[in-house]
C-alpha cells in the first residue's frame, strides 16, 4: 500500500466534529494538517451509492483541487429494524439546516415500537493523492438507539448511540472514551498501520 511521506495532510471534510476528532486521531502521525472548511474548497456532491465511495470522490475532489495528499471520512449510522437507514444518508437526515435535533427524532420516530434497536456507526476513510491513487479503510461500532437523546460531546447521531457494553451515550462520553472504540477509530488504526507508519 502506498505510505503518506509529506509532512502535511489535508482533512477533506467540512464538518467541524468530524475535524476535531480527525485532528486528535492524527496528531501523533503528521506534523501539520488543515482542513477543507478552513480553506474555503468547495464541498462535494455525495453522488456515491455506498460510503467507500463516497470517501473516494470526497478525498480526490480536495486533492484534484488543492494539490495536497487528503483524507476523507464518510460515515453514517446504519440501523437494523431501518434496513440501514440513515445510512449514507446520516447527513442528509438533517436537513439543510444539519439540524440532527431533527434527525435524530425522525429515527425516533421511524423505529416506533420496533423491539430491535440495533445499529452500528460506519466510518470509511480515503487517503486519495493528486495523481488519483487512494487507499481505504472501513471502521464500525456495534450498539443500539437509545432515547431519550443524552448527553453533550461529541456531533451528529452521538446523543442516541450506545456501544455495547456501555450503558452510557457516546454524547456521555469524553472524547477520549469516544476515540478508544470508535468506528472511525477503528478505521483509523488501520490507516495507521498501513499507510502512516512510514
Ligand atoms: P463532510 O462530508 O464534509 O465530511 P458530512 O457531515 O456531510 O461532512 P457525511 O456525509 O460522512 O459527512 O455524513 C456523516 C453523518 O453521519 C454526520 O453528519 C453525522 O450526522 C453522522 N456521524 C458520522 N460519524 C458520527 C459520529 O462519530 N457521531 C455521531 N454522528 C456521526
Amino acid at each position: 500500500m502506498r505510505q503518506f511521506d509529506g509532512d502535511e495532510l489535508l482533512i477533506a471534510t467540512h464538518n467541524k466534529g468530524k475535524a476535531r476528532e480527525i485532528s486528535a486521531l492524527l496528531a501523533p502521525y503528521v506534523s501539520r494538517f488543515c482542513t477543507a472548511d478552513e480553506l474555503g474548497l468547495p464541498e462535494p456532491e455525495e453522488t456515491g451509492a455506498t460510503f467507500i465511495e463516497n470517501a473516494i470522490l470526497k478525498a480526490q475532489a480536495a486533492a484534484q483541487v488543492s494539490g495536497k495528499v487528503s483524507l476523507a471520512d464518510d460515515s453514517g449510522l446504519a440501523v437494523n429494524a431501518l434496513g440501514g437507514d440513515p445510512g449514507i444518508y446520516s447527513a442528509r437526515w438533517g436537513g439543510v439546516d444539519k439540524d440532527f435535533n431533527l434527525a435524530m427524532r425522525k429515527v425516533h420516530d421511524a423505529l416506533g415500537r420496533e423491539e430491535d434497536r440495533s445499529a452500528s456507526f460506519v466510518c470509511v476513510l480515503a487517503l486519495g493523492w493528486p495523481d488519483g491513487h487512494s487507499e481505504v479503510f472501513e471502521g464500525f461500532v456495534h450498539g443500539s438507539i437509545t432515547w431519550p437523546m443524552r448527553g453533550s460531546h461529541g456531533f451528529g447521531y452521538d446523543p442516541i448511540f450506545q456501544a455495547e457494553g456501555y450503558d452510557i451515550s457516546f454524547a456521555e462520553m469524553n472524547p477520549e472514551e469516544k476515540q478508544a472504540i470508535s468506528h472511525r477509530a477503528n478505521a483509523f488504526k488501520l490507516l495507521v498501520e498501513n499507510c502512516l507508519k512510514g
